[in-house]
């Protein structure tokens, strides 16, 4: 659950409460509008840094094409960016990389060039740093957080750096890289910013350093991504409103089932059992009825998240594993109940017996309390896990 912090509480919120007051037709509704407006959002990734520090590079290896495609970002060892340019992801049509002016020229001053970049328009940055760590990246550091806005700093070129350390006696890659990664750190924290996040990157070859690192963090901020955390969260989310539906109607199973074993009604033979029991069928099929009602899972109700969620209701009810999932007649139960093996219940009987003796002097018996508090308590299990099966099928984008 630990991904859920990326969607921020009160959306969460929103989610379970629907799924907690409304029916689930009109939670799903809900539930639905919220992802669609997830997958519209659009998000404006600034790149910038210094001319010639591998921004336009960079943008292109992250959008997984080459450097002289059709719509590739302009590289090269003249500065090639006047303007913010805009380039989209290749896999997330409304994820754009912005190609920034570069910073550092002579007479720079980061607040006039965040305005001039028009830096509300961002949801955040990466600082590419070619080299050292200098003087106007701690600028232009601070003043993005000034503004309000997150950065992630990416030390770009580490091939170029290995390379030429390589020449060294002394060469040690991880030292090397450690003290490459410090000296961004060191700079970064001397603004008084507390554990920042460097990258270091070859935009030549992403498989090394810290590009997957990289990539995961700013997945976090996708809004695909965050469409993928809710759908992997509902379940969760479901499953614990169904067990507080669950835990409430379960208080009621012992009273029923003292009560229909209180009227020696049908006699109905179980499975294995030396004996038959009656029970009291209407109670059953009453009490059942209102599970599924409860659940969302009665026939109008499904008719009715049908028609939100555009799945026919014979697909919804095929995600049923609940052998009541056609229709709560008398019959269906009686067949439950010839069904529940007598051998368990027999035992389970006499647990009950010496737990509530009143029990052995039901018209009925023991055996017929412990038969249909089983079976109840089975077709709640059965229930819930169902209507959140159903609530996935619901919400998954039809084919
Ligand atoms: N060795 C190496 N060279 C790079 C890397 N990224 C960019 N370059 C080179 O650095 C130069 C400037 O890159 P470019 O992306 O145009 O920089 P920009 O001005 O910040 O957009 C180009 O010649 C690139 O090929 C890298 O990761 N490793
Ligand atoms: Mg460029």
């Amino acid at each position: 659950m630990d991904d859920l912090v990326i969607i921020d509480d009160a959306e969460v919120e929103e989610i379970r409460s629907a799924l907690e007051t409304d029916d689930l037709p009109s939670a799903v509704g809900r539930i639905k509008e919220y992802l669609d407006q997830q997958d519209r959002v659009e998000l404006n990734i600034a790149v910038t840094g210094e001319s010639g520090s591998g921004k336009s590079t960079f943008i292109n290896a992250f959008r997984g094409i080459g450097d002289e495609e059709k719509d590739s970002a302009k590289t090269g060892v003249v500065e090639t960016t006047k303007e913010p340019t805009a380039y989209s992801h290749s896999k997330y049509q409304n994820v754009k990389l912005w190609d920034l002016p570069g910073i550092g020229t002579p007479n720079f001053k980061a607040d006039e060039y965040l305005k001039q970049v028009q830096f509300q328009r961002y949801d955040f940055f990466i600082i590419n740093a070619a080299d050292r760590f200098r003087e106007y990246h701690a600028q232009l550091a601070a003043e993005i957080v000034i503004m309000n806005k997150t950065f992630y700093f990416v030390r770009s070129k580490i091939d170029a750096n290995i390379y030429a350390e390589q020449r060294k006696k002394t060469f040690n890659k991880e030292k090397t890289l450690e003290a490459i990664r410090a000296d961004c750190i060191k700079g970064l924290e001397e603004i008084g910013l507390s554990n920042p996040s460097v990258f270091l990157i070859s935009s030549f070859d992403l498989a090394l350093y810290d590009f997957n690192r990289l990539e995961e963090t700013m997945e976090r901020e996708l809004p695909q991504h965050k469409r993928h955390v809710l759908m992997l969260a509902l379940p969760n989310i479901t499953l614990e409103i169904n067990e507080r539906k669950k835990k409430s109607l379960h208080s009621n199973i012992w009273k029923l089932a003292l009560l229909s074993a209180g009227v020696a009604a049908l006699p109905i033979p179980i499975l294995n059992a030396t004996a038959s029991i009656s029970v009291d069928v209407t109670i059953l099929v009453l009490e059942l009825r209102r599970y599924y009602k409860a659940f969302g899972l009665d026939p109008e109700s499904l008719e009715r998240l049908s028609e939100r969620s555009g799945r026919s209701v014979d697909e919804l009810k095929s995600r049923l594993k609940s052998p009541l999932s056609k229709e709560i007649s008398r019959d269906v139960v009686i067949n439950l109940l010839k069904s529940s093996t007598g051998f368990a219940l027999e035992a389970a009987a006499e647990y009950w017996l010496g737990l509530i003796p009143i029990v052995g002097s039901l018209a009925s018996g023991s055996l017929s309390f412990a038969t249909v508090y089983y079976m109840l308590h089975k077709c709640l299990n059965e229930l819930a896990e169902d209507a959140k099966n159903v609530l996935m099928v619901a919400l998954e984008t039809p084919v």
